[in-house]
């Protein structure tokens, strides 16, 4: 297969004013006539040199009907048809349009990019390359072109009939069938293109701008899951009043549709006023969506709908540019939910996805920048890196303008780009432009892979009352980049005083001039080393540095004790970083407790790992005292303190342990939950009472509703772990009495990590009453999946031919291979035999999706973290698969990429 390479970007040789698109949509076969108008974008041509031929992008299994320029059809030999591409050999000079007809077999499409079906509607996906699966075009982001779809099918079996745009003209034919015409006003790349035809039911609200524009909101589903929709209904007219207020954008056409479909490779996506959604984003119930699916649907919803300008308006030149559009809109969605909920629980939830897997991927084979250089396959590069790391990329520019400044950059942004397809480089000129600053500094962060270290030593000299830190920065070498330069890191900090107040900072600048920057600022940190010096400090302080994360780096702190980390937990005003002190110790704590059980190897049973945790000092009072104080500490929201007694992730761990072996990492990390349950009992037990909602009480998604139960809900789990008969009979009788979905499976999945016959009862109980439910199986899958319960492959397997899993399907796929790849004990098998179901997995759903398949095989591109007889099972399953014929280029770019 052959890379691509983001230096050998060149504008396109022809460009591309209007497209019409005819669509016969049929049982058997799927006639589209595509009518393109196209126009040179070569330049001057040498007298007499004819212009050069026209390449369109394709695919195989599209078949070319007929091909006719200027109204001619052409002959053989005036085009070429590749498995990639249709060339047309001599198009004439000038404009001219072209008329394009291609069968199709929606219905066969497994790949699900292009068009194809889902629950017998046809719908579409076309972001980054499906475009080609549809017609022969020039499927590239920068082809700009206004759009006119006309489709026709039979009127029963497809009542509802969906383009972009406006609803221009509809009627009925002959037959039986019907039509609908839709015209998108709006300029926009091909793979913003989308279709939807179907029995689907609606329902709708309206929606008025701050400028008086009559919106209607509609969303489609099937018949019977209407009741459902309310949640992310709210949640599009919250999105649209927030980027009216935050941002001043407002919605820019009469329609905005969201239609959820069962089959889709993604989350959701945001073609232009038409939304199509994995129904698992879209459709929540207290009874059958828990919380978090609650607030993820929340989030996305406002993701699809912030890409209408980020993204849609403004788009990319380039697909190496992905992280123009999607960088800002993560950003942008992570700020929306801050806004909505708790702003410092939304932070920690983003920082933990970000280190246990972001910082994964960036210190392994497929690491690579924000603005990946090369790629086989765009699809493998909607990654955490692109999407989070992105986010975390353009949050840098907000810390450092402000949100002042970072809003009048954004409004240059639009004001230049507005109908473009531009760079990232455009996107950093824009926010330096409009404040009049120079942010060079930030480029390499987009040129670099890896995570920086940030090194900091602190020394006070009491005589001129002087307190320095000291840093220091590197990023270590990733796969084709040996040498980094330093990156601009602004450390947002504060001083705290003995007492815990904070101190005023007076920042010493190179020159000996004094700025003042009250309690808390932004150090500019962009060279290898740099002393900052703060003048007047009293007493030494205990310093608070990457308040709020405030760049994504991982930071070492020289000399922070235990005693300081407990203080910060105790202190500080930054909630993150209250947070994150409790996280420090609880990691030094896991690792130092590790390192104790791994010694001298032998048994590793759970058993045998008490035994040598025991040994080695156990958990010590001060981090269970730290945890006692936040859990009975009034003033601290019930999410926030749910987070601040949960231990690192499994991955963030092993990203510090050389050599990691993960089912003993598990037993180490069980063990000290155990541990903290025991001793902090009593408030738990206090704080479950004291959170259990009153019965009858109604299920409300707000922030406080979700604090109760998240504290709840952790309590039981950390005393699940106990594994007393009387708490277990609790469990059961909790996911029996349950009055909604969070709490119930909160406790199912607690019981599923139990041996005995109550895991079995639970899960029997759950399939009967959720047998008819989809999305509510993906959760009965994905925890038996995910289950650390010993030999859990056996059932694992069996669920591969259960009727209620669906290997065609992405999201069944999703919870049930990726979820396994999530259990440290059984993945991770000692004997192989985890991963050679994965393996033997891969090469199966390669044969139907692709995309998936490239999604599964990224569970062994961490091979390299892992001891040496893991390390050499997973690489053969790698080569195994590399190996394998017929094997897609998804999976054969993160496969290889892994081995190298
Ligand atoms: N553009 C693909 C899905 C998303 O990021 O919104
Ligand atoms: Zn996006």
């Amino acid at each position: 297969p052959k890379q691509k390479f983001r230096a050998d970007y060149t504008a396109p040789p022809f460009t591309v004013t209007t497209v019409h698109l005819d669509f016969i949509l049929g049982e058997e076969t799927t006639d589209v006539t595509a009518k393109i108008h196209f126009v040179p974008n070569y330049g001057q041509l040498a007298a007499g040199a004819p212009p050069p031929p026209l390449v369109l992008d394709g695919r195989k299994d599209i078949k070319l009907l007929s091909v006719a320029l200027g109204g001619r059809v052409l002959g053989e030999g005036e085009y070429e048809v590749s498995d990639k591409h249709l060339t047309i050999k001599a198009p004439p000079a000038g404009e001219f349009e072209a008329v394009i007809v291609t069968q199709l077999r929606p219905q066969d499409n497994s790949l699900l990019e292009g068009l194809y079906k889902s629950s017998g509607n046809f719908c579409t996906q076309c972001e980054a390359e499906g475009f080609r699966g549809i017609t022969y075009f020039l499927d590239r982001p920068d082809v700009m072109a206004k759009y006119t779809t006309r489709m026709e099918a039979d009127a029963s079996l497809y009542p509802v009939l969906l383009g972009n745009g406006n609803l221009a003209e509809s009627g009925q034919m002959e037959g039986g069938r019907h039509y609908a015409v839709w015209v998108d006003p709006y300029p926009k790349p091909c793979y913003l293109f989308a279709l939807v035809a179907g029995k689907l039911a609606m329902k709708e609200r309206e929606y008025t701008t701050g400028s008086g524009r009559k919106v209607a909101l509609r969303i489609f589903v099937q018949e019977g899951n209407l009741g459902r929709v309310d949640h992310a209904l709210d949640s599009l007219v919250k999105s649209m009043q927030w980027d009216e207020q935050v941002y001043g954008l407002e919605y820019d056409l009469d329609l905005f549709n969201i239609v959820a479909v069962d089959d889709f490779n993604m989350g959701a996506m945001e073609n232009k006023s038409l939304n199509i959604f994995n129904s698992r984003l879209v459709l929540a119930s207290p009874q059958t969506a828990t919380d978090l699916d609650y607030s993820r649907i929340e989030g996305v919803v406002g993701h699809e709908y912030f890409h209408n300008w980020t993204g849609n308006r403004v788009t990319c030149r380039d697909w190496f540019q992905l992280t123009l559009k999607e960088g800002l809109t993560v950003f942008r969605d992570q700020e929306f939910s801050a806004d909505m909920n708790s702003r410092p629980v939304k932070r920690i939830e983003d920082v933990m996805m970000l280190r246990s897997s972001q910082f994964t991927e960036d210190a392994g084979p497929m690491a690579h920048p924000i603005r990946p250089e090369s790629y086989i396959k765009m699809d493998n590069f909607y990654t955490v890196t692109v999407y989070e790391k992105g986010s975390e990329v353009v949050r840098l520019y907000h810390t450092l303008l402000g949100a002042e400044g970072f809003r009048k950059g954004m409004d240059l942004y639009f004001q230049r780009h507005d109908g473009h397809a531009v760079t990232c480089d455009d996107f950093r000129a824009a926010m330096a432009d409009a404040n009049g600053v120079d942010l060079e500094a930030l480029g390499r962060w987009y040129s670099q892979a890896g995570t920086p270290q940030l090194h900091v030593t602190t020394s006070y000299d009491a005589a001129s009352r002087t307190y320095r830190l000291h840093c220091k920065q590197r990023t270590p070498p990733t796969p084709g980049q040996e040498e980094k330069l330093p990156v601009l890191i602004p450390i947002k900090m504060g001083l705290l005083g003995p007492d815990g107040s904070e101190l005023p900072l007076k920042l010493q600048g190179a020159d000996g001039s004094v700025q003042d920057l009250g309690t808390e600022g932004v150090l500019r940190f962009d060279t290898p080393e740099a002393t900052f010096t703060f003048l007047e400090v009293p007493a030494e302080p205990v310093p608070s540095l990457l308040r709020g994360f405030s760049a994504p780096v991982k930071m070492e702190l020289e000399g922070q004790s235990e005693q300081h980390l407990t203080f910060l937990l105790a202190n500080d005003a930054d909630a993150f970083n209250r947070w994150e002190a409790g996280q420090r110790l609880s990691r030094k704590l896991l690792l130092q407790l590790y390192a104790a059980a791994a010694a001298g190897g032998g048994a590793h049973s759970p058993q045998a790992v008490a035994e040598r945790c025991a040994a080695a000092g156990g958990v010590p009072d001060n981090l269970v005292e730290a945890f006692r104080a936040v859990l009975t500490d009034p003033d601290l929201d019930g999410s926030f303190k749910s987070m601040a007694v949960m231990l690192p992730t499994g991955s963030e761990l092993l990203d510090a342990i050389q050599g990691g072996d993960p089912p003993l990492l598990h037993h180490v990390r069980t063990w000290v939950v155990r541990q903290l349950a025991a001793r902090l009992r009593p408030e738990l037990e206090q704080l479950i009472k004291d959170n259990d909602d009153a019965p009858g009480t109604p299920y409300v998604f707000n922030a406080a509703a979700c604090a109760r139960r998240a504290l709840k809900n952790r309590c039981l789990t950390m005393l699940s772990t106990l594994e007393e008969p009387g708490i277990t009979a609790m469990l059961l009788r909790r996911f029996n009495e349950a009055a909604n979905m969070t709490d119930e499976i909160s406790a199912l999945s607690a019981l599923v990590e139990l041996a005995g016959p109550e895991r079995d009862q639970a899960l029997q109980a759950f399939y009967d009453k959720f047998k008819g439910e989809p999305l509510v199986l993906l959760k009965w899958l994905g925890l038996q999946a995910t289950s650390n319960a010993p030999g859990n492959l056996a059932l694992v397997k069996s669920l591969v031919d259960h009727e209620a899993f669906n290997i065609t399907n992405p999201n069944n796929c999703y919870s049930l291979f990726l979820g396994f790849g999530r259990s440290p004990v059984n993945f991770h098998a000692a004997d192989g035999s985890g991963y050679q179901f994965m393996g033997d997995a891969v090469l199966r759903v390669d044969g139907i999706n692709h995309q998936v398949a490239a999604r599964m095989v990224s569970a062994f591109t961490t091979w390299r973290q892992y001891d040496t007889e893991r390390q050499a099972m997973m690489r053969a399953q790698l080569e195994r698969i590399v190996a394998h014929k017929g094997l897609s280029e998804n999976v054969f770019e993160i496969a290889s990429k892994s081995l190298k």
